[in-house]
């Protein structure tokens, strides 16, 4: 199954919106099957971000996603990767269409809440960079066992 990387970025945070977020993949019906609240090392920013290190917003960038704690995740589901972009909506949140996270709660490019894998490359990259693979849950969802 496939699987990628999502995590709600320090704004997000700060704005109280990991349960809002964690809620609508939920709901769409994928697994949660790893998560870690944490604080982004230098080190680790500039090692995710590494596809825009020629950016001029890099700095920027890596100083806004090590300037508080995030909240990094593993989901799993069917075509998980594209799926969850089209949940968060464009990077800039002028595009980001209403019903989408971006859409629904950010403003500003710089601080657009959600950061998720782009493609089947970074996301194997990115989950091998933030968990080991003992950290991720897989498991059988039996709800009957927990209703009446
Ligand atoms: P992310 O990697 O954070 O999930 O966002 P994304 O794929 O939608 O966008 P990406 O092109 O990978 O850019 C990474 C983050 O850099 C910031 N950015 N700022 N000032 C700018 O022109 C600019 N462009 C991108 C955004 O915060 C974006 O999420
Ligand atoms: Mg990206």
């Amino acid at each position: 199954m496939e699987r990628t990387f999502l995590m709600v970025k320090p704004d997000g945070v700060q704005r109280n919106l990991i349960g809002k977020i964690i809620e609508r993949f939920e709901q769409k019906g994928f697994q949660l099957i790893g998560a870690k609240f944490m604080h982004i090392s230098n080190e680790l920013a500039q090692n995710h971000y590494q596809e825009h290190v020629e950016k001029p917003f890099f700095t920027e960038l890596v100083d806004f996603i090590t300037s508080g704690p995030v909240f990094a995740m593993v989901w799993q589901g069917e075509d998980v990767i594209a799926k969850s972009r089209l949940m968060m909506g464009k990077t800039n949140p002028m595009e980001a269409m209403p019903g989408t996270i971006r859409g629904d709660f950010a403003t500003v490019k710089s601080k657009n809440v959600i950061h998720g894998s782009d493609g089947a490359e970074s996301a194997a990259r990115e989950i091998a960079l933030f968990f080991k693979e003992e950290e991720l849950i897989t498991y059988q969802k039996n709800i009957a066992a927990w209703v009446n």
